[in-house]
């Protein structure tokens, strides 16, 4: 087996940062040693393999992206990035696992579409993979395939409050399967949004001859979302079922989680990078129909109402855990264009698990959190979250040496002719410009992106078996 040393650079967690080598053996970190240490009897840099130099860099667990879809039908098509080209790009911006949602549809049983998911995926990925499972279909059928998701190394599954007639559950659905949920320990995640009150909304717009995308911000309004939040919080109290909210965009949102987390429920949340960045009014009200790349669910948030800089308070706070993507891309030649002319026929979604990491690395350099909680939110929490931690989000002896070199003297200019992997024809990140670079990124100690090459394969992501949420006792 081969070793790698990673010399001269700044270990960074998500408690601290210390100038350590880190010595990797195969697959996994074996030890993290003084920079130079000869405490193994040998000096190290002329004994591995290979030597990678990180002087001046930070070296941090890779990336954990808790929420992808890729190729996911919806919206009447199918999300643009493939298993393929969705975990390439996310290797090329530092995320080196990802965690996608298996689809159990209206009249399908749970396993064959957690099979189906597997089918898709294996042989297919850049890095490693794992699956939450949605249950689209709350029946006696599914909530019984919901006792055997653990062991299929599913430690959680998805409802939806939204999207009637497709993925929606109604009140006594969510309650049954929560019942299922607490009882054995899979955490229940939410797409939280009233999903019947936006639809008579979307209704009274169109016959109004509002169209265009912005009015997908409008009929999704935050007393939508702050209305389920709160209402799933309710009922996961009721049943002692844990919760994590999926893609909280409101405060409003945010101050029923912190409530709920101040009474001792175990309630958690994440927000994307679109809700830190993005707005109702500069992306979703851009002019014609150039709004509809950024149409997604939840919606962009009205800057005039600073959800934005809540969502970034939240996270300093830790009312917000973690930042995922709801990574779901979509083109705008014959994908989002469905929507010309009614705003709820464009697909919702936004590309964007192969900048997260710049992304969140940005709010570092623009003083909105510290480095250390850069790798929390990004890496060490989703892992803990979701039953990685120790294999996952950590540099430590013992763990996959999934690791990332990045170059706080780098820089990264964001944008379809600049830097852009997803399978998309547009950027919803375009012009943005990162004062930090991924220069080199381990899979399982391999190196698969190096100084702006791509050295991976479709072949070398493995499916993870995850336990049970290390954040419930
Ligand atoms: N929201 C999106 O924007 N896309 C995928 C599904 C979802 O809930
Ligand atoms: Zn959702
Ligand atoms: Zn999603």
């Amino acid at each position: 087996m081969s070793t790698t040393l990673i010399a001269g650079g700044t270990v960074v967690s998500s408690t601290g940062r210390s100038e350590a080598d880190v010595l990797i053996d195969g697959e996994k970190i074996v030890a993290v040693l003084a920079p130079g240490s000869t405490l193994l009897g040998h000096d190290l840099k002329s004994s591995v393999d290979t030597v990678l130099d990180a002087a001046g860099k930070y070296v941090v667990p890779g990336g954990i992206d808790a929420h992808t879809h890729m190729q996911m039908p919806f919206g009447g098509t199918e999300a643009s990035d493939t298993f393929e080209t969705g975990t390439r790009a996310a290797a090329w911006g530092g995320t080196t696992t990802i965690v996608d949602f298996a689809i159990q549809k209206y009249g399908e049983r749970v396993m064959d579409s957690l099979q189906s998911w597997h089918d898709k995926a294996d042989g297919e990925c850049a890095i490693d993979y794992g699956f939450h499972q949605i249950i689209g279909d709350v029946n006696d059928d599914s909530l019984k395939a919901m006792e055997g998701l653990t062991g299929e190394g599913i430690s959680s599954y998805k409802l939806f409050m939204a999207y009637p007639g497709v993925f929606y559950s109604d009140d006594a659905q969510i309650y049954k399967a929560m019942r299922v949920g607490a009882e054995t320990g899979l955490m229940t995640m939410m797409h939280a949004e009233n999903g019947p009150a936006i639809d008579a909304m979307v209704a009274e717009l169109l016959a109004q001859g509002k169209t265009d995308p912005y009015y997908h911000g409008v009929a999704r309004a935050w007393q939508m979302e702050e209305e389920a939040t709160h209402r799933a919080i309710m009922l996961a109290n009721l049943t002692g079922a844990p919760l994590y909210v999926v893609h909280v965009s409101a405060k409003q949102a945010v101050a029923q989680l912190a409530a709920a987390r101040h009474n001792g429920q175990n309630v958690f949340g994440e927000t994307c990078p679109q809700y830190l960045y993005l707005s109702l009014e500069d992306q979703l009200g851009a002019p014609g129909f150039e709004g509809a790349k950024w149409v997604c669910s939840t919606p962009l948030r009205s800057k005039l109402e600073h959800h934005q800089d809540h969502m970034w308070q939240a996270l300093r706070t830790n009312e917000l855990q973690m930042v995922s993507t709801d990574h779901c891309p979509f083109c705008m030649k014959g994908q989002k264009d469905m929507g010309v002319g009614d705003f709820s026929k464009i697909p919702n979604g936004i590309g964007g698990v192969e900048h997260r990491m710049n992304l969140i690395y940005q709010g570092v350099v623009d003083g909105k959190i510290p480095l250390e909680r850069w790798v929390e939110i990004t890496s060490t929490t989703p892992a803990r979250m979701f039953g990685m931690y120790g294999r996952k989000g950590v540099i430590t002896p013992g763990a996959d040496a999934d690791v990332v070199i990045y170059n706080p003297q780098g820089h990264t200019s964001i944008g379809l002719e600049k830097t852009h992997h997803m399978n998309m024809d547009y950027s919803a990140w375009e012009g943005f410009e990162i004062d930090g670079h991924v220069d080199t990124v381990l899979s399982r100690g391999r190196v698969i992106v190096d100084d702006n090459q791509y050295l991976g394969s479709k072949t070398h992501g493995q499916y993870l078996r995850r336990d049970p949420s290390q954040y419930l006792i």
